[in-house]
């Protein structure tokens, strides 16, 4: 595979051709920052509530891209009024700003996406790190943090340091009871959580046209567990072909790469070697075979979520276990993703065998990928199809959940315990998915933009507040390390997922006091006391800090109990973005062994900061003694918005 080099560059890979395509500021090349014009945007409630918060702040009259759609499907449940003010809050926000409104209970919005408005070679941010997911339609789908989305509603271009482009051809045909999640997974094992950071992952090869747009948006969506920035797949017949299921095929346009394109890195992968795979409790990159795991007994079995949302993923789920009964031990939860899979599901008869089998059905939404519900037993195992098994996040402390695909979610399911379908497959003939000619389209519950809407007040209820105010970045300060973390640090573990913390998305002094719970439950106390004797404090952390989902409250917790810094070997890239958004420096380690140095509760002086910042200089900082060299790798733009304190103060110069 050629690399990509100046006399290449005239023929374009999907990526190049993308970015080409919506590039206003910058140049394509690698380590250049680039401004893009973004045509859709996407949000979803548990990360809109703060967008539109922002977007009041800003002063937004009505959305300027061509689409925005607010979902809601994270924050279903309803325990008490906080959730449903939220919903209430967004409905009337949708209809200020001229969004879509897709109401709960409609869909994961990815999947709606997908289905209602996904055109191939548009552009797209939204305010969930699995909007990547999109890619699998050829367009350019990228997850930001909220207040790069709100930038977008209002017109503005979306910032991105140019990636360099990982090529995987994709080669063979996938062997029956192995499915595209295998392939994600086996790119896991390959690349493992930060493996794909700055990158763009773009899928080729004679083996993708056995792969359904709904296959290719498995690969497309777990690419954010890889860290790349986003996953391409070209728009194709096969994109045609599901297009024209929708009633859309007039949206549809190929977008292939040119012949003699070429990669920054190539990647190979034969689908008829792949074989059935799982990631064990703890990060999505933990990926061993089944057969390694096989025999451990479990309680509970997830099927759907943004990950595995297509409808043979379930479709083949209820062939497996139809005519058969569910072991006691075992709850099989089924997620739909959205209405008109559910519609397709009855229509296909799976309902009717998932009820036999003794199935139990949720709402669409994410439900329990976010640990909204579902959180299993304790001490026990539960298999997903969901992208992400962070410690915690499913509610239940000490969790043990196994991310899988649905063939062998459903062998399990019927076994009681971890098996690979291949083995399974030996009891019964693999179920053969026959993609419908049409699917059932269901957009009853999707709410179109208001006209003159800007003239309706915004719906708050007592727990939804407004922002808190930032001050700009002071030249010199003396604080203390509260935390010193290791690699691979999620949001979840920076900023709590599930049912408790959730509804508190729309509250930042409330929502504080679960920063950093995961590592240290005090962790608020003691940056409240630092915040009082130092006036801030900072956390250390190694690689890929803030890793996994957009949530900018990752940010704007820490930032709102005093964090002015993080100081780690490297950042996700999302991660990054938010720290800088809300006015924490983050800096790292000009050499990543001076990590061992500093101590937790060491106090750590800075001093001319401003002018280290604004001309790129080394900060010297002292732990014990020992000097270390912290770097700010920030382009103009960045460091203007650090200095302010924040995107929203530089917006308002
Ligand atoms: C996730 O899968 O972690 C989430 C919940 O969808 C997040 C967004 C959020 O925290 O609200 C994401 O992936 O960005």
């Amino acid at each position: 595979m050629k690399q990509i080099n100046n006399n290449t560059m005239k023929k374009l890979n999907v990526t190049q051709k993308l970015i080409k395509s919506h590039l206003i500021e910058g140049e394509m090349k690698t380590g250049c920052e680039i401004g893009l014009k973004i045509d859709h945007i996407l949000q979803q409630d548990a990360t809109g509530t703060l967008i539109m918060l922002e977007l009041e702040k800003i002063g937004l009259v009505q959305a300027k891209t061509a689409v925005a759609v607010q979902y809601v499907d994270h924050n279903l449940l309803q325990t008490d009024y906080k959730n449903a003010d939220d919903h209430t809050f967004l409905q009337s926000a949708a209809t200020k700003f001229g969004y879509w409104y897709s109401r709960p209970g409609n869909g994961i919005s990815h999947v709606v996406h997908m289905e209602r408005f996904g055109q191939p070679g548009k552009s797209m941010i939204g305010s969930d790190s699995h909007t990547c997911s999109a890619g699998s339609l050829g367009m350019l789908a990228i997850g930001s943090g909220g207040l790069d989305v709100a930038m977008a509603a209002s017109g503005k271009l979306f910032y991105i340091t140019m990636p360099k482009i990982l090529g995987v051809e994709l080669t063979g045909k996938l062997n029956d009871w192995v499915s595209a999640k295998d392939v994600i997974l086996e790119m896991l094992r390959r690349y493992d959580v930060k493996g794909g950071v700055g990158y763009i992952i773009e899928y080729f090869g004679d083996g993708l046209k056995y792969l359904s747009t709904w296959d290719r948006h498995v690969i497309a969506n777990m690419g954010a567990e890889l860290g790349a920035t986003t996953s391409v797949f070209p728009s194709d017949k096969v994109t045609k072909a599901m297009l024209a299921q929708e009633g859309r095929e007039d949206d549809w346009q190929q977008i292939i790469a040119d012949e003699g394109a070429s990669y920054d890195k190539y990647e190979k992968i034969n689908l008829s070697e792949v074989v059935p795979l799982i990631a064990t409790p703890g990060s999505p990159g933990n990926v061993v075979t089944v057969d390694q795991v096989a025999g451990k007994p479990i309680s509970q079995v997830v099927i759907g979520s943004s990950a595995n949302p297509g409808l043979r993923d379930f479709w083949i789920v209820s062939q497996i276990v139809k005519g058969k009964i569910l072991p006691t031990e075992v709850s099989l939860d089924i997620n739909p993703s959205s209405r008109q899979k559910i519609e397709d599901l009855g229509k296909t008869g799976a309902l009717t065998d998932f009820i036999k089998a003794g199935a139990r059905f949720h709402q669409t939404g994410c439900m329990g990928c976010i640990g909204m519900g579902q959180a299993p037993s304790s001490n026990t195992i539960s298999l997903r199809t969901m992208p992400r098994n962070f410690p915690g996040r499913s509610g239940t402390p000490d969790d043990k959940v196994y991310l899988c695909s649905p063939e062998t979610a459903a062998a399990s399911a019927l076994n009681g315990q971890i098996t690979n379908p291949v083995e399974w497959g030996k009891t019964m003939a693999y179920p053969k998915y026959k993609a419908p000619g049409k699917v059932s389209i269901n957009s009853t519950m999707l709410v179109p933009p208001a006209i003159k809407g800007h003239r309706i007040d915004l719906r708050k209820g007592p727990n939804i507040k407004s922002l808190p105010d930032f001050k700009p970045l002071e030249n010199n300060f003396n604080v203390p390390v509260l935390l010193k973390m290791g690699d691979n640090i999620s949001t979840d573990e920076i900023l709590k997922a599930g049912a408790e913390v959730l509804p508190l998305r729309s509250n930042i002094a409330a929502i504080s006091m679960y920063a950093f719970y995961v590592i240290n439950k005090n962790f608020e106390q003691l940056a409240k006391k630092a915040l009082h004797s130092h006036g801030g404090h900072l956390v250390v952390a190694g690689e890929n800090y803030a890793q996994g989902s957009s949530r900018e409250h990752a940010a704007i917790a820490p930032r709102y109990l005093g964090q002015k810094a993080v100081i780690a070997k490297s950042f996700a890239r999302i991660g990054f973005q938010n720290l800088v958004n809300f006015g924490i420096i983050p800096f790292i380690f000009e050499s990543p062994d001076d990590y061992e140095k500093i101590e937790p509760d060491n106090t750590i002086a800075f001093k001319n900061i401003v002018e280290a910042i604004k001309s790129d200089n080394t900060i010297t900082i002292y732990s014990n003694n020992d000097e270390i060299k912290l770097r700010c790798q920030l382009t103009e733009r960045q460091k203007n918005i650090i200095l302010v304190g924040g995107l929203i103060n530089y917006l308002q110069l």
